[in-house]
Order: structure tokens, then sequence, then C-alpha cells
């Protein structure tokens, strides 16, 4: 199994703005992707009963295309809800949300990313206290996708929109943390390229932990438009073996085509599974 590449198609309006490929038409972004030659799209849905599943499972075979992960994001961005929320009744509605996107996701054999649905500590959580919420949600939900015999993904971001973990260091002391093995790692590359001493290093440090890759350069535009130093990041990610997506949650710079276009010249250019 090679590194493969994928390309994200975000369906919440209220995400707009957000670092998003594709927007709001999920057959014309499968189209694109298809024609462009990923091999997957990552889906950041408005919640899990809003993709028909056997819709998608034809458009995905239509095109060729696997479903690389599904965001949970939309729990925060339209409903407000996060693990470590103070009131207990929103903590477990985010539970909800997110085992509810885990079962829309696993029969694809696809997991659910938990990113900013993570929250951050303060406003009435103390540190440790938010960090045992976070711990048992990793744990039950982790758990839960074992159902479907996929993993779950738990994405450290940057400080500016977590203090639960800002590198793949502090991402993999949570995870040690646990008694599930279930729970693996986002190494998204624009959070890495602010919070970490060195990304190569990192990415390094993180084998056997990392499940999934956000393909983006250091202003979050596509790979190839910031200033990035791929090539040492991506011999760390063969290095370590890496076996899975790297996946463009980038802006949509200058336009969805043209920062699709751009990322795949850039898979091409780097990973050598894709005929270049
Ligand atoms: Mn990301």
């Amino acid at each position: 199994m090679a590194i493969r590449s994928a390309v994200t198609i975000s369906l919440v309006p209220e995400a707009r703005g957000g670092p998003f490929v594709f927007w709001d038409d999920l057959a014309g972004a499968c189209r694109k992707a298809s024609e462009l030659g990923f091999d997957a799209v990552e889906i950041f849905p408005p919640g899990p009963d809003e993709v028909d599943p056997v819709a998608l499972r034809t458009l995905l075979a239509g095109h060729g295309l696997a479903l690389a992960a599904v965001g949970t994001g939309a729990g925060w961005v339209k409903h407000r809800l996060n693990l470590v929320h103070p009131e207990s009744s929103v903590r477990s509605r985010a539970r909800d949300f997110i085992r509810a996107i885990i079962d829309f996701a696993g029969p694809f054999q696809a997991p659910a990313i938990i990113g900013s649905m993570q929250g951050r500590s303060g406003d009435g959580v103390d540190a440790a206290t938010a960090a045992g919420y976070l711990a048992d949600a990793l744990e039950e939900l982790g758990e839960h996708a074992k159902n479907y015999g996929v993993p779950l993904v738990y994405e450290p971001l940057n400080r500016y929109e977590t203090n639960m973990a800002n590198t793949v260091e502090a991402g993999m002391v949570i995870l040690r943390s646990l008694s599930t093995r279930n729970v693996v790692l986002l190494a998204d590359l624009f959070h890495m390229n602010i919070e970490e001493a060195n990304l190569p290093a990192a990415i390094r440090a993180g084998r056997g932990a990392i499940g999934h890759v956000h393909f983006v350069d250091s202003n979050r535009r596509p790979a190839g438009l910031g200033h990035i130093d791929f090539a040492p990041i991506v011999a760390a990610l063969e290095e370590i073996e890496y076996q899975g997506y790297v996946s463009a949650e980038a802006f949509p710079y200058p336009d969805p085509d043209s920062a699709a276009e751009r990322t795949m010249q850039a898979f091409r250019q780097y990973f050598r599974n894709d005929g270049a």
C-alpha cells in the first residue's frame, strides 16, 4: 500500500472561508477529483445524516474514488459542541455527533477526524479536567470506531485553535495515556509549520502514530504555494513507512479547481507512487 492522494470537500455553508478545496457540490467535486487523478476525497459534512450513503457509494464507485476520511468539525461550527465543554449535556451531544459520523464513515472504511471538536480548556474547565474529558471521549469513540475496522483520527491543532495538543509529541502523550490503541494522529503540515521545531523530525518521531496527513503549505494554500520544504517531509513519511492519505486541506486558492490541480502537481512531484 502506497501513500495515496485525497482532496477535501466542504458541504458546510457556515465553514465558508475555511481551508477546503471544493465546496458545496459533492458530485461536481468528485468528478473533478477523479479527472485530476486523486485516489480519494475527504468530506466535511454538515452532520451525519446529511449525505445519503447510497448516493455517495454510487458517486465514489462511478469515479473510482475512495472516501479518505470524514470531518466532524460541523459539530463545532454549526452547533458549538465540543468534547471538553463545561456542561456535561454539551459534551455528551458532542460525543453523540462524532459517534454518528463514525457510523456514517465506517461502512466506507473511512475514519472520522476530531479536530475542532476537541475544544480547549479555560472558560470554566481547567487543563487537567479538560484533558480527562478528552481522554474519556477518545477512549469511547476510539473503541467505537473498531466496529468498522477503522481508527479514530485525532488532530493536534495550532495554539490559536486549541490548547489540548499543539504538536505531534503532545498528541502522542495523549495517545499513550489511553487504553485503546485505536486512535491515531493527524499530521497537518499547516499546524505543524506553526508549532513544530522541525517538521521532518516530528514526523519521524510520530512513527506508528501518524494515521492521516493534511497536505498543505505554510500559509494554508495548496502545497507548493507557500514556503514549506516538502522534500524532507516526504522523505520522513517514507522513512516511517507511512501508508495513509496525504489529503489537501487547503484554501481554495486561487480557486477550487486550480487549488486541486496545484495539489496534484505537488503530489506527483513529491510522492513516487503516482507515475511522476
Ligand atoms: Mn487539518
